[in-house]
C-alpha cells in the first residue's frame, strides 16, 4: 500500500514542478517574454546606497523586470563573483556599480563571450575597451568636485589669510572619490590661501568619517574647512567635531556630497554650510536604457544624472518633500 501511495505522490509534484517550470533550463533567458537583470551593487555602506539600492529594486518591479540583486559589501571580488554567476545563470542583461575603477576587464571579457550586454551605473572603470559595456549612468563627479570648490572660493572671496582645509576622501581608487578630489583640488588650487593640510580615505562611512576627523582634530588645531566626499562622511565628523567643543558649520565649515535626508537636516540647522547634490535615482533610466539594449536600438554610450546644490536656505525649502 505504501509504495504505491509514494509513487502516486512523486508522480504528482513531478507534474507540479513541470507545470511552473521551476528548474528547468529558462532560468534566465530571454525566451521566457520577461527581462531577467542581474545587479552586483556596491554595498550598503551609506544612506545614497540605500537609496539607490531603492530606486533600482523598485524600477524593475515597476518595469516588470525580473532583478537578481547581490550586495557585494564593497569587495571586488564579491562583484567578480556575482557577475560571474549571472553569466552562468544566462540573464539577459547585467548591470552594476563597480566598488573601484580598475580589475574588471577579464570578467567583463566573460560576459561579452556569453554575448550577455553590461550597463554601468552609479560609477566607471578604467577599462581602455569600451566595447566591454553598453553605456554608463551616473553622475559627473569631478564636476561635483568643482562645485565644491567654487561655493569655497566664493565663501572666502576678498580674505587673505591661509585657508586650512582637511579632506574626508570616499573608497579609495573609486571614481568619486578619484574625481571628486580632482575636481575640488582643480578649482582651490587657484588661490595659493587655500592649503589641504590632511586628506584620507573614509570609505563613505559616516564611523569612518568620525574616526578620521577625531584624529585631524588631534594634530591640527587649526582646522577651518572639511570636505567630506559624502555626506555620511560628514556627519561622522561633526560627531567629532561636536565631542571636541567646536561648533560645526561656524567653527569648522563643512561642505559634503549627495544631499541625502539626513545630511540635507543638519544643512538646514546650519552644521553643513553647503551640499553638492548627487542623485541616486538611476531605477528607472536604468530599466529604460536595458529595454532599449535588449531591443536592439542604439543608446548613448554616456548619461549624465541631473543634480543641483543646497545652501541651508534652500535645504529648509525642500526638507519636507524629500523622498529620501
Ligand atoms: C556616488 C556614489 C557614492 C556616494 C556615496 O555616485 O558612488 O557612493 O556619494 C556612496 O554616498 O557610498
Ligand atoms: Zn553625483
Amino acid at each position: 500500500m505504501l509504495r504505491r501511495w509514494s509513487a502516486a505522490v512523486f508522480g504528482g509534484v513531478l507534474f507540479a514542478a513541470a507545470l511552473t517550470g521551476c528548474g528547468g533550463d529558462d532560468a534566465g533567458g530571454a525566451d521566457d517574454g520577461k527581462i531577467t537583470m542581474g545587479f552586483s551593487q556596491v554595498g550598503a555602506e551609506s544612506g545614497w546606497r540605500t537609496a539607490n539600492t531603492k530606486s533600482i529594486q523598485e524600477a524593475a518591479q515597476a518595469a516588470g523586470v525580473d532583478l537578481k540583486f547581490s550586495d557585494a559589501q564593497q569587495k571586488q571580488e564579491n562583484q567578480i563573483s556575482a557577475i560571474r554567476s549571472f553569466i552562468a545563470q544566462k540573464v539577459d542583461i547585467i548591470a552594476f556599480s563597480p566598488v573601484v575603477v580598475s580589475g574588471w576587464d577579464p570578467v567583463l571579457q566573460e560576459a561579452k563571450r556569453a554575448k550577455i550586454p553590461v550597463i554601468l551605473t552609479d560609477r566607471a572603470v578604467d577599462s581602455k575597451d569600451t566595447s566591454l559595456y553598453k553605456t554608463f549612468i551616473g553622475s559627473d563627479f569631478i564636476l561635483e568636485g568643482k562645485k565644491a570648490g567654487e561655493w569655497l572660493v566664493k565663501e572666502y572671496q576678498g580674505k587673505s589669510e591661509t585657508v586650512n582645509i582637511v579632506e574626508l576622501q570616499g573608497t579609495t581608487n573609486s571614481a568619486p572619490a578619484n574625481e571628486r578630489r580632482s575636481g575640488f583640488a582643480d578649482v582651490i588650487k587657484s588661490d595659493p590661501k587655500f592649503k589641504v593640510i590632511a586628506s584620507q580615505d573614509g570609505d563613505f562611512k559616516r564611523i569612518n568619517g568620525k574616526e578620521v576627523m577625531t584624529a585631524f582634530l588631534r594634530a591640527h588645531p587649526d582646522i577651518d574647512v572639511l570636505f567630506a566626499h559624502n555626506d555620511d562622511m560628514g556627519l561622522g565628523a561633526i560627531e567629532a567635531i561636536e565631542a571636541a567643543g567646536k561648533k560645526p558649520g561656524v567653527d569648522i565649515k563643512i561642505i559634503t556630497v549627495d544631499a541625502i535626508k539626513d545630511g540635507m537636516t543638519a544643512l538646514a540647522a546650519n552644521k553643513i554650510n553647503f551640499i553638492v547634490e548627487c542623485s541616486p535615482l538611476l531605477g528607472p533610466q536604468l530599466m529604460d536604457l536595458a529595454k532599449k539594449v535588449l531591443n536592439g536600438e542604439t543608446i548613448p554610450t554616456r548619461v549624465v544624472t541631473e543634480e543641483t546644490t543646497f545652501t541651508p536656505e534652500q535645504a529648509k525649502a525642500v526638507l519636507p518633500e524629500r523622498k529620501y
